[in-house]
């Protein structure tokens, strides 16, 4: 009895953790996020922007030697000094929170200006840069709050960045756009939205609550309440009593 007790009480609590799990995970945001549907040797759902476009001067294309993950990953090829970008425009939500991260490797960009990054077209904020020739895939993240009104948010992976023209190859894979609580304290981050709004934070950020953990507290409340219930259904139907004894025998 005490045995078929201990499973029922352990299949309530794995579905418990089960159902929270599967309702706060967080989704990507992005399209074609690992670049395995390619047509063409490009990117579906990625456009090209290249400043000061010459024929020949910028290759953008995908490869599969190497991937961080599946088969292909895409790469940008600056002949000349040049801000290169892959973009994607993305819906979001206004007054929320976003983590872009990415995988970045490098063959031979410029160390004297800005290198391989993940930013926002149309914003100078970028995440830490790969620079020179780095054969391991690097982790690169930036955070983004957007403002009241924003709706979408337009995505860049780049060699380079606006006043930095820079040279070499750089290669993405496994970028993910989702939707996180709050920003972390001392985080890299831009916000997207009236510039006023920039300099006085809005009242949540300067009081991140983790909503994610209220809900954690609220699973475990549940469990807790329906082990309760059992636990005395057990003891006033005096089943207890005589499992304890089978326990103690
Ligand atoms: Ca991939």
């Amino acid at each position: 009895m005490f045995k078929k007790m201990t499973v029922y009480m352990t299949s309530v609590l794995v579905f418990c953790m089960m159902f929270y799990q599967c309702a706060f995970a967080a989704e990507n945001l992005i399209q074609n996020p690992s670049f395995e549907d390619i047509n063409d040797n490009m990117p579906v759902g990625w456009n090209t922007w290249v400043w000061d476009y010459r024929p020949g001067v910028v290759e953008f294309g995908a490869e599969q030697e190497g991937s961080h993950s599946g088969q292909y990953y895409v790469t940008i090829n600056n002949k000349k000094g040049r801000d290169s970008r892959y973009l994607q425009e993305v819906a979001v939500n206004s007054n929320s929170c976003y983590r872009f991260s990415g995988w970045i490797k490098t063959e031979k960009v410029g160390g004297d200006t800005l290198g391989a990054n993940l930013s926002l077209e149309g914003f100078t904020a970028y995440s830490q840069d790969v620079k020179g020739t780095v054969d391991e895939w690097q982790y690169t993240e930036l955070y983004i709050k957007t403002g009241e009104g924003v709706n979408t948010i337009t995505l860049s992976l780049g060699l380079g960045g606006y006043g930095n023209l820079n040279t070499g190859k750089a290669s993405f894979d496994d970028v993910v756009l989702e939707e996180v609580d709050s920003i972390p304290e001392g985080a890299n981050f831009v916000f997207v939205g009236n510039t006023d709004a920039e300099s006085e934070p809005p009242e949540d950020e300067k009081k991140p609550e983790d909503t994610e953990g209220k809900y954690t507290w609220v699973w475990l409340a549940v469990s807790v309440i329906v082990l309760a219930t059992i636990f005395f259904y057990y003891y006033k139907t005096g089943k207890l009593k005589s499992t304890d004894n089978e326990k103690d025998e």
